[in-house]
Order: structure tokens, then C-alpha cells, then sequence
């Protein structure tokens, strides 16, 4: 089974993923990787540790002349900005940070015990993890790409777009609104937010395509994969809420809008739809259509102008603390949530073609391919 690890302080020598599951005779891209942790860094609206840090990845264990060997991979992306011993105190905690709740868990008298390992910075691991995994799909035609839907309170206008150019756009300009009208007054009001002292949240999606019918199942609830496709990108910092396909919307619709009708494709000898508000997913099984996930991320936690806070030394009121920060890091959560999502389809994908060698996954994807062809 596909699992992974993190570890790692934002402000410690490194961070690390530990990738255990990985099939054998996979070529390794490491100029892959590190352009996936590039486009991370990448984005309107972030923060001057972005431009201190270079992140790319050092292999410490799993691959022998620039193949896997199926023992578990190591990636490591070193800090520059290395300091967490000498990084001053924290008292008073952040309203919508993890500071507070950590302190009260763990017993802590400071939040920076707190805010290095809950800091969004964990996720350049996660990003590596799943460029690994983006490697593993992409030798059997999987494409994930995200775009942009909003940021604050401006949204792009997708109406007359189809999912290829949204993709293609994606691709090109991975941190951008696949609407490059929209695009502009994202970043207006991300300079208004800026210089307001404040920050800004929105909402992205991330698309898979070429994923085939049949990954995860409707025989268990943890093997659904829509419920671990939202567990996954829930997880990211700052991330609110997630949606598949047509989310929240189908709640509104009549059941004869929101279901994708089914048709017979004779030529191609596929099932095909003419709508995908399932997002790919009816059942917590793929259906062949694109996979779909929506993300909505908070404003981030550390505003320049802070908010109101209580000290914990003495329990009076206290502004908030600060610390250098984003504006906003939506584009960068779309593409850590592809990265979620790699994960997610990477570990089906290898539960139904068996995960032991690449030869292997390559004679039963065939064979499965066929056959769905054949019904
Ligand atoms: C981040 C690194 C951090 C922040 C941001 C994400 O760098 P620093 O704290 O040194 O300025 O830019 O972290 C947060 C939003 C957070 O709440 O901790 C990164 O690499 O993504």
C-alpha cells in the first residue's frame, strides 16, 4: 500500500517525506519534482520566504542508477532560512492559527513550538510526494492540473471555457485564474489586501484526467475514494471545505439537471457522459469522466494589521502576533491539493493493478483496459 510520512519544522534544517509502497523499475524525474516544488513556491500574493528558499528535493534512500528498487523513498528539501533556535517567543496567538489549540494540547508556554510543524511550509514535502506520485500516473496517460477559481471576492468567469483550455491554461500558468481578465483583479485586490494589512482566502480546482473506471469502491467507507479525496485535501492548511464535481450546487438541483445521463460511445467501445456534475465519482468509484475537487481555503491566519488576542503570560488582551506571511496562498494550495490528490488516485491505482514492479502494473492495467473495452 501506497503511504507517506512528513517531517519537518518550517524553520528546521529540513523537511522530509517518507514514500513506503513504491513499486519497482520506475524511472525517477527529478527535474520533475523540483518544477512541481517551484510551482508551489510560485503565486500572486506570496511571502519574502519565497524568495529566500530554493526548494529541490535530495534522494536519500529508494532508487538505485535513477530507478525505484520498491524499498521506501526518501526526499529531502533543505531550508535555507534555518533558524528555528533563534526565532524569539510567541504569546500571543493568532485567531485562526493552530497556536492556540496546539498550546492548550500540548501543554506548550510559547507558540512557536506550535507554528513550526503547523506552518504551510510541511507542504513542500507533501509536493514532492506527490510529483512522485504524478510520475507513477502519468506512465499509464493521468494528468492532474489545477486552476484558480477565486480569490476574496473575485471570481473567474469558466462559463464559456471547456475543461481542456482550463487544463491547458493550468499547465501553462499553473498559479494563475484559467481567466486572465479575472486574473487582474485577483491581483488588485490582493494589493488592496496587502496594503490593508489583511489577507485573503479563496476557492481552486484541481482536475485528473484519464483516470479509468473502476478505482476505489462502494463495498467499504474507507475505500470510497471521494471520502478520501476530501480527507486529503481537507487536510492541507488553511482548507475549509471541499467539494466533488458539483458539490454544494446539486443540493439546488432537480434529480433530472444533476444526473450525468449515459450513452454508449460504438466507436470508441466506451460508456460516456454528456455532463459530469459527479466529478468523475458515483459511488466512491471512478466512472471514467474527469475527476473533479474543489478546495476553499481561508484567508491566511497572520495579518499585518493583527486582531485581537490575549497574552497568555498574563491572560490580558494583546494584539495578535506577527510574522512575515503570505497575502494569500490560494494558488499554491491548488497545486499542493493536485499533489493530495496524485496521492489519493496513486494509492487506488496501485490496489487495483497490483503494486510490486512497474511491468507488473503494466500487464494487469492492460488487461483490465481491454476488457473494460470489451463489455
Ligand atoms: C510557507 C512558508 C512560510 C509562510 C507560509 C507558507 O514562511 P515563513 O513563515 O518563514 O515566512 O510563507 O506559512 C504560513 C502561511 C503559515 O501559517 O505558517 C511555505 O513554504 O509554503
Amino acid at each position: 500500500m501506497l503511504r507517506y510520512l512528513t517531517a519537518g519544522e518550517s524553520h528546521g534544517k529540513a523537511l522530509v517525506v517518507i514514500i513506503d509502497g513504491v513499486p519497482a523499475g520506475l524511472k525517477f524525474d527529478e527535474n520533475f519534482i523540483n518544477a512541481e516544488l517551484v510551482r508551489r513556491m510560485s503565486g500572486y500574493g506570496r511571502g519574502k520566504r519565497m524568495s529566500i528558499e530554493h526548494d529541490k528535493v535530495e534522494v536519500l534512500s529508494g532508487l538505485r542508477n535513477g530507478k525505484t528498487i520498491a524499498s521506501p523513498l526518501t526526499l529531502m528539501i533543505v531550508n535555507k532560512d534555518y533558524k528555528i533556535n533563534q526565532l524569539p517567543d510567541v504569546y500571543c496567538p493568532r485567531p485562526g492559527h493552530a497556536d492556540l489549540a496546539g498550546l492548550l494540547k500540548y501543554g506548550f508556554d510559547d507558540a512557536r513550538d506550535v507554528l513550526e510543524r503547523a506552518s504551510a511550509r510541511e507542504t513542500a514535502a507533501r509536493v514532492a510526494a506527490g510529483a512522485f506520485s504524478k510520475l507513477l500516473l502519468k506512465e499509464f496517460g493521468i494528468k492532474i492540473a489545477s486552476h484558480v477559481i477565486s480569490i476574496g471576492n473575485v471570481h473567474a468567469d469558466l462559463g464559456t471555457r471547456t475543461l481542456e483550455t482550463i487544463i491547458k491554461q493550468a499547465e501553462l500558468s499553473p498559479v494563475r485564474s484559467a481567466d486572465p481578465k479575472a486574473s487582474k483583479r485577483m491581483q488588485n485586490v490582493i494589493d488592496d489586501a496587502a496594503r490593508r494589512g489583511d489577507t485573503l482566502g479563496g476557492t481552486f480546482e484541481v482536475v485528473a484526467l484519464g483516470v479509468p473506471a473502476g478505482l476505489g469502491s462502494y463495498t467499504q467507507w474507507d475505500r470510497k475514494l471521494d471520502g478520501n479525496l476530501a480527507r486529503a485535501v481537507m487536510s492541507i492548511q488553511a482548507i475549509k471545505a471541499v467539494s466533488i464535481g458539483a458539490g454544494f450546487e446539486s443540493a439546488g438541483k432537480k434529480g433530472s439537471d444533476c444526473h450525468d445521463q449515459i450513452f454508449y460511445d460504438k466507436k470508441k467501445n466506451i460508456f460516456v457522459r454528456d455532463s459530469n456534475n459527479a466529478g468523475g465519482i458515483e459511488g466512491g468509484v471512478t466512472n471514467g469522466s474527469p475527476i473533479s475537487v474543489t478546495g476553499c481555503m481561508k484567508p491566511i491566519a497572520t495579518l499585518m494589521k493583527p486582531l485581537v488576542s490575549v497574552d497568555i503570560r498574563n491572560k490580558k488582551e494583546a494584539k495578535a502576533s506577527t510574522e512575515r506571511s503570505d497575502v494569500t496562498a490560494v494558488p499554491a494550495a491548488g497545486v499542493v491539493a493536485e499533489s493530495m490528490v496524485a496521492l489519493e488516485i496513486a494509492r487506488e491505482f496501485l490496489f487495483k493493478f497490483g503494486g510490486d514492479s512497474m511491468k507488473e502494473i503494466r500487464r494487469n492495467y492492460d488487461g483490465y483496459m481491454r476488457e473494460l473495452r470489451r463489455r
